[in-house]
């Protein structure tokens, strides 16, 4: 099933055109006309219209089309039909049976050279409280991909196994390297190797750069990667990973497994909204601190679309690497930051009073949709312990 294909596939008229008119019709209703001069501003504007027909004749035997008014591969017709917010039954005790992503940071591996090998494959994920979704994504992982961390100078040295049905590839914004080699597709079973210097450091996302990219990212396949800086950044008590990325469904996902709407993926009429790739996951299950902790958060927003307007509930920015610059100092004292699709970046929070603390996205859209969760801080009363 080609489900990354557009569903729809209606055309619009390229031009408004009125039953039974035509270009010898309005000059002979011009000639009668004409005699009266209260009526000639009438037949100018027919004559002007008779030109625009005569045109769109013209443009449709000559097989063009007029496109200062219209796009003609334009397939999208809307409305699309969304599924957001519709959920299996028992909605919270799937939620709570779901086992969140980890989301914490792993170690560094010892040594120069980092070993990474990931097998892409189809599978069927959850993305929402019985809601099941056809993903290219990773073996073992779903989407996002594994985490990878590693220490600015460090090699990476990648293998792509295509365990999937279709072309594959595997684009790292963390290196500088030829793409057309690196980054190129896997035929299904094909194994690669690349390697490349991790010189610079942040916060990365990876992902298949397989056309269309839309469609690839929107079935699940992407990543993050840490590159620490070699001098270290300043202590944090706790380190989690978040990626930001959007679902479009083209069912409901319950009885079935839904794929991947294209129609909907272009025009931005996302179902589901994630951290870690299961709404509000981070809600049922928070993540945690202890008072006055400082606890880092390293965002990557992979889209395919949406950006992370990344905000904590009741606490400021201690430290905020916008768009992961870990060579610069930190903004400080800042509210929310625009992680850009395919950007970074790095947040410190140290928070001393017992709470839990949203952290979201700001475009309160994506929030609906499920891209927030709680940071847990102690154990503040009325709230189950995990
Ligand atoms: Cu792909």
């Amino acid at each position: 099933m080609t489900s990354y294909q557009a569903t729809q596939k209606h055309r619009t008229p390229t031009r408004h055109r009125e039953p039974g008119s035509s270009g010898v019709g309005y000059m002979i209703l011009a000639l009668f006309l004409g005699i009266a001069v209260a009526i000639l501003a009438v037949t100018a504007v027919v004559l002007m219209k008779t030109a625009d027909d005569a045109r769109d004749e013209a443009s449709a035997a000559a097989g063009t089309t007029d496109h200062s008014t219209h796009t003609a591969s334009s397939n999208v017709s809307l409305p699309l039909q969304s599924f957001a917010g519709t959920t299996g039954e028992n909605a919270e005790e799937l939620a709570m049976a779901h086992e969140a992503t980890n989301a914490v940071l792993p170690p560094v591996p010892a040594g120069d050279l980092v070993k990474v090998h990931m097998t892409l494959k189809d599978m069927v994920v959850e993305i929402a409280p019985g809601v099941k979704y056809n993903t290219w994504a990773f073996d073992g992982h779903g989407a996002p991909g594994p985490i990878i961390h590693v220490r600015e100078g460090q090699m990476v040295e990648m293998t792509l196994t295509n365990g999937g049905a279709i072309p594959h590839s595997i684009d790292f914004h963390a290196a500088r390297i030829a793409p057309d080699s690196a980054f190129r597709d896997a035929q299904p079973g094909e194994s690669f190797t690349f390697r490349f210097r991790a010189g610079d450091p942040g916060v990365f996302m990876y992902h298949c750069g397989t056309k269309p990219v839309l469609a690839h990212i929107a079935n699940g396949m992407y990543g993050a990667i840490i590159v620490e800086p070699k001098e270290g950044l300043p202590p944090a008590d706790n380190e989690y990973v978040l990626v930001g990325s959007e679902w479009y469904l083209n069912g409901d996902g319950i009885a079935e497994p839904a794929s991947l709407d294209m129609a909907k993926a272009r025009t931005r009429l996302a179902d589901w909204v994630t951290f870690n790739g299961y709404a509000n996951q981070y809600v049922t299950h928070p993540l945690t601190a202890n008072p006055g902790d400082t606890t880092r958060f390293w965002v990557v927003a992979a889209g395919p679309t949406n950006n992370v307007n990344f905000h904590v509930v009741g606490t400021i920015f201690d430290r905020a690497w916008v768009n992961s610059d870990l060579t610069s100092p930190p903004q400080q004292g800042v509210q929310t930051v625009v992680v850009p699709a395919g950007g970074g970046a790095v947040f410190d929070v140290t928070i001393d009073d017992a709470g839990m603390y949203p952290f979201v996205s700001h475009a309160f859209a994506d929030v609906d949709l499920g891209q927030v969760g709680l940071l847990k801080v102690g154990n503040p009363k009325g709230t189950a312990t995990h």
